[in-house]
């Protein structure tokens, strides 16, 4: 487990949505029906960015096909993880790994369409709108311009519960806080210390979320359309689920006893 924050660069988080070097991180597990086309989709609407995908060798093969993307791209990365799998333990890589070659924004996303690639460059405009800066912007469905239509009325009831269940244990007034859609200033990465993010699965986004509002750091929500994946199985399960609010319960108890 790292513990070392990675290193400053001089002058990051400085430059402007023009000049800024922007990664692109995607956690994958059994993508191999969408990582080809959602990394097309990404170097088409953000040429600029580089893409990171962060695949915990998956079985059917996802982190084989990006070594094929990266090669034909030098935009293209892979980070191939063979141990400790888990969404929040390969998000915190990514992140690091950004961190460490000196990107000033990090976006993070699915993969599996939920969260459209369209949607990067608003969300990186609203990161440095001159009038609001903002340190983190969320892909959100709760703000203008967002919606969740797309899914079945128990999964957008489910999502609409938690996100009250978050707002009112956490204290916080965001209106998603379960969206992995992000970017993020590689400011506020450091500001949260995401070295010692502890979630190993997708509360990480909630965990981050607590401790980037508790660090201060501006939080702005673009709205998004979520849709639903079409293509390849989600990993979400009743555990996890369970075992993310449970995580929100004890990140607000660490909280109180001073130890977040
Ligand atoms: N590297 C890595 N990525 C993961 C892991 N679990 C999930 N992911 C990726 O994390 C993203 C979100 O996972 P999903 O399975 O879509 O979960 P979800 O979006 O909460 O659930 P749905 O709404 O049903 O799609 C996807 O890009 C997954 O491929 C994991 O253990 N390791
Ligand atoms: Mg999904």
């Amino acid at each position: 487990m790292p513990t070392s924050p990675p290193p400053t660069p001089p002058a990051a988080d400085k430059r402007s949505a023009g000049t800024a070097r922007v990664l692109v991180t995607v956690p994958t597990f059994n993508e191999s029906e969408n990582i080809r086309d959602l990394v097309a989709e990404i170097r088409a609407r953000l040429p600029e960015a580089d893409v990171l995908v962060v695949d915990d060798h998956s079985p059917d093969g996802t982190w084989r096909i990006v070594e094929g993307l990266a090669a034909a791209d030098r935009h293209v990365h892979l980070l191939h993880r063979e141990r400790d799998k888990g969404r929040g333990l390969a998000g915190r890589a990514g992140f690091l790994w950004g961190l460490e070659r000196g990107y000033d924004v990090l976006f993070e996303m699915d993969a599996d369409f939920s969260h459209h690639p369209r949607y990067l460059a608003p969300m990186l405009a609203r990161l440095h709108d001159a009038s609001a800066p903002a340190d983190l912007v969320l892909g959100s469905r709760g703000v203008s311009g967002g919606s969740d239509e797309d899914r079945g009325a128990l999964r957008q009831l489910i999502t609409v519960a938690a996100n009250l269940y978050i707002r009112v244990v956490l204290g916080i007034s965001v209106r998603d806080c379960n969206s992995g859609f992000r970017a993020w200033r590689a400011g506020a990465l450091r500001a949260v210390a995401v070295e010692r993010a502890f979630s190993t699965g997708p509360s990480i986004v909630q965990e981050l979320l607590y401790k980037a509002v508790r660090a201060k750091q501006r939080v702005a929500e673009v709205g998004i359309e979520f849709v639903d994946r079409k293509r390849g199985s989600s990993t979400l399960n009743m555990r996890i689920l369970l075992r993310g609010y449970f995580t929100v319960l004890k990140l607000r108890w660490m909280a109180l006893r001073g130890r977040l």
